[in-house]
């Protein structure tokens, strides 16, 4: 029986919540972890909805003021399941409180955010920690080993793509996500930011951003208000539209410090890719290439293999030896997309019981949103940006 708790604050309880709650209540039935971690207080706006799922994921406590969880002390650390412009102004006031901090992604809305929540995490001496879980997979960690072991050489391109297709249909309603108040940028943040953070983590620094967003879809009816409702008379009077604030896809080609050049594109317009994040690296060794809808794979090229038996080869990373496998199943007994919320849960967990650094933390997340920025800048300028150049923008939370 651990005798050493981290309780645990959650705000959000949608999609991030129930991802997050079961990551919490796994961690340590799988890895032996100095604390345990306790569901202490979930937090929402709908006290109905809420109390339910506070029932289903065994959250002892509710509370509807999210302002009361930070304040509480009996808890230890604030997890911060929400849309990214409510971000900041917890995570500031969570800092203040002393309390550890576990954050979505992306970090904020802007980089003026970002920055005011790295000061306050340093000056309260937290830990603090971006949710970019795909640096989580254990494939994903295998490329990282290769790289760092020579075997992808110098690297001369990252070409990555996230391709979802949830807003194809016009009739999608204008929730949260694609308006600009609540979301900052659609694709490019909610996706890139992903894909730059694996690239950070994999390449590099990112130098300079040439970018170029399009909106498929100008108007879409407000939540409530599509079509299939409305026919059903479940809605009354005129139908109800409003302006899609976000792009629909984002391009960017980008030069990273140590002269790789790269591509990233993101879009919820491509019918038939679900949630597809791929990446492929090509260096002077060899390459590697990466696709979430395979995720316990990683492709593998190596220039040093004999020429006549070269060739991409698929490594399962399921076995004991691949990072974070060998607290689950047996080889070849696969893992998914919820593991990599677990496997930040436990690091995040030992980074707190040792008292050691974590990534990535709100500068890695800083970082992230800058190269967005940066990307965004370019798109309404016509221009490529240095990512360097880019000033801190006045913090716009809530
Ligand atoms: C969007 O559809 C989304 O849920 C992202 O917000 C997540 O970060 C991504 O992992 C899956 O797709």
């Amino acid at each position: 029986m651990k005798t050493k708790e981290l309780r645990i604050g959650i705000i959000g309880y949608n999609f991030m919540g129930r991802a997050h709650s079961n990551g919490w209540l796994q961690a340590a039935k799988f890895f032996d972890l100095e604390s345990l971690p306790v569901l202490q207080v979930a937090c929402g706006r709908n006290g109905s909805a809420l109390r339910a799922f506070a029932d289903r994921w065994h959250w002892k406590h509710i509370e509807t003021d999210w302002k009361k969880v930070v304040e509480r002390d009996d808890v230890d650390v604030i997890d911060i399941s929400l849309p990214q412009h409510l971000h900041a102004e917890v995570a500031l006031a969570a800092a203040e409180a002393g309390k550890h901090i576990f954050c979505e992604k992306p970090m904020a809305l802007s980089s003026g955010d970002a920055g005011q929540m790295l000061q306050a995490a340093e000056k309260a001496g937290i830990k603090h920690y971006v949710n970019h879980n795909y640096r989580r997979c254990p494939a994903v960690r295998l490329a990282r080993r290769l790289i760092d072991e020579g075997k992808i050489g110098r690297i001369f391109h990252w070409r990555g793509a996230y391709q979802q297709d949830w807003i194809v249909d016009p009739e999608f309603p204008l929730t949260w996500h694609l308006r600009k108040e609540t979301a900052g940028t659609g694709p490019h943040g909610d996706l890139n930011s992903h894909s730059v953070d694996l690239a950070h983590y994999l390449v590099g620094d990112v130098k300079s951003v040439s970018c170029l967003m399009s909106n498929f879809i100008k108007e879409r009816p407000l939540p409530g208000e599509g079509a299939a409702t409305f026919s059903a008379g479940k809605s009354t009077g005129p139908r109800r539209t409003g302006e899609v604030s976000v792009e629909d896809a984002s391009l960017m080609l980008v030069e990273f410090a140590n002269g790789a050049v790269g591509s990233f594109e993101a879009t919820r317009f491509a019918p038939g890719r679900k949630n597809r994040n791929t990446f492929e690296i090509y260096g002077s060794e060899g390459s590697v290439a990466f696709d979430l809808e395979r995720m316990n794979e990683l492709q593998y090229f190596s220039r040093r293999d004999p020429e006549y038996a070269q060739g991409f080869r698929t490594i399962l990373a399921t076995e004991s030896s691949h990072d974070y496998i060998a607290n689950w199943w047996p080889p070849g007994h696969t893992i998914g997309y919820e593991h990599t919320f677990v496997h930040g849960m436990v690091d995040f967990i030992n980074a707190i019981d040792g008292n050691r650094p974590i990534a990535p933390d709100f500068a890695d997340g800083l970082k992230c949103i800058k190269v967005l920025e940066a990307g965004a800048r370019s798109a309404e300028t016509g221009q490529r940006v240095a990512v360097d150049s880019m000033p801190a923008l006045e913090r716009i939370a809530s």
